[in-house]
């Protein structure tokens, strides 16, 4: 019996930018008050974390990665009311506390309760702090997790799909549903084919496309994306040497009524930007950009009417939203078997960010 105890475990710790994670013997905490201590069962790989690694997306070191997770309450602190040992939940790095002016506000999910980035640390390893990735730090056979930042789902859906809830089927999916506020009929290009854009053309599809671009300078993702639902698969490489993506895409194709940025590259954001119709065209900015980075634009776009707009986590309620996504899962109206592309123990996880970074994956499902 673990509950009121420390837990030592395994986790994949990153010490140092640019280097392999440790897989080590770690120190995880009792919960106390609105805390939860969560048995991670599954994480899936997503790009953020090797923003991390790679260093242009900024967090403290050392760190465990993580955040697309399903997982099992181990046990609770003694403010937490929603949650019980055995209970089946996906961690949340978007929380919801239904308070904030964010939660009450109807058009956004940044619930403003939890900052991470000044959240303490329940993690140690030989003496020293280990800090969780947005709060969660999923790459741990266990963590401990605030009560507004995790999510019961139902103890039938499979675990080992239902973590890509967790956070790239949902931003995906939802930028599309969502912020993009795509309807039927609508014309829609979405650059990047990783497991966000892929999921972002899997909510254009649902939602009615006509049409579907899918755009990558990776062909090898163009079978995934049909999969998916693209109609047209698109390589930037093919635009001639003179040519620019944008005038070159409008000349070919036409404009599009809504475009997803899926990347987190700023010239691709551009060309999201010059793709969209004037007058009522939507560019929606998913991909992280590295830190420090700049957007700069004619703004001869927003005069003539183009919205660029983004979200965070696809714009959903986490807590209330989540649960609804996994079940549309569970029916097999929104598609996740597409998108798992490998699956490793948490030993072999420096294999699964090879594969990330090479784009010879999707998503890599590790097993805690
Ligand atoms: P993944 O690496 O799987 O996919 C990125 C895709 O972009 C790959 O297929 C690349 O080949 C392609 N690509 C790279 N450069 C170019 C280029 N110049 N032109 C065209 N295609 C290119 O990444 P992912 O799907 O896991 O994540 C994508 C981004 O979304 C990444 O920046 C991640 O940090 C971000 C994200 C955002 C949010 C949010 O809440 N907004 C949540 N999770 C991830
Ligand atoms: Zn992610």
């Amino acid at each position: 019996d673990t509950v009121g105890k420390v837990i030592r475990c395994r986790a994949a710790i990153l010490w140092e930018l640019k280097s392999k994670m440790k897989i080590e013997e770690i120190e995880v905490a009792v919960p106390v008050k609105d805390q939860i201590r969560v048995k991670i069962i599954y994480n899936a790989l997503c790009h953020s974390d090797l923003h991390v690694i790679d260093g242009s997306l900024k967090t403290r070191l050392p760190i465990i990665l993580g955040h697309e997770a399903t997982g099992i309450v181990e046990s609770v602190g003694d403010e937490v009311k929603a949650f019980k040992t055995g209970d089946v939940v996906i961690p949340l790095y978007q929380p919801q506390c239904r308070k904030c002016a964010a939660c009450q506000h109807g058009d956004t999910n940044l619930c403003t309760s939890l900052s991470f980035s000044n959240e303490g640390s329940h993690f140690t390893c030989r003496g020293k702090q280990v800090f969780p990735f947005m709060g969660l730090g999923t790459f741990s056979e266990y963590a401990v997790i605030r009560e507004h930042m995790l999510v019961k789902i139902d103890p039938r859906a499979p675990l080992d799909k239902a973590c890509l809830a967790g956070c790239g089927l949902a931003t995906g999916y939802g930028a599309a549903v969502n912020t993009a506020q795509i309807r039927r009929g609508e014309r829609v290009a979405v650059i990047g084919l990783g497991g966000v854009g892929l999921s972002a053309i899997q909510g254009a599809k649902n939602a009615g496309a006509s049409a579907i671009y899918a755009i990558d300078i990776n062909s090898e993702k163009f079978d995934s994306a049909r999969k998916m639902g693209a109609t047209h698969c698109v390589n930037p490489r093919d635009v001639p040497k003179d040519g620019k993506f944008g005038s070159w895409f409008i000349k070919n194709f036409g404009a599009v009524d809504k475009s997803l940025e899926c990347i987190g590259n700023v010239q691709c954001m551009k060309d999201a930007v010059e793709i969209v119709e004037r007058g009522w065209g939507r560019a929606v900015m998913v991909g992280i950009a590295p830190d420090g980075a700049t957007l700069s634009f004619n703004p001869g776009h927003l005069t003539i009417g183009k919205t660029i707009t983004g979200s965070i986590f696809g714009g959903w309620k986490s807590i209330d939203d989540i649960p609804m996504l996994v079940e549309e899962m569970r029916k097999g109206k929104i598609e996740v078997d597409p998108l798992i592309t490998h699956r490793f123990d948490l030993e072999k996880v420096d294999e699964a960010v090879e594969l990330l970074k090479n784009g010879k994956s999707i998503r890599s499902v590790i097993s805690l």
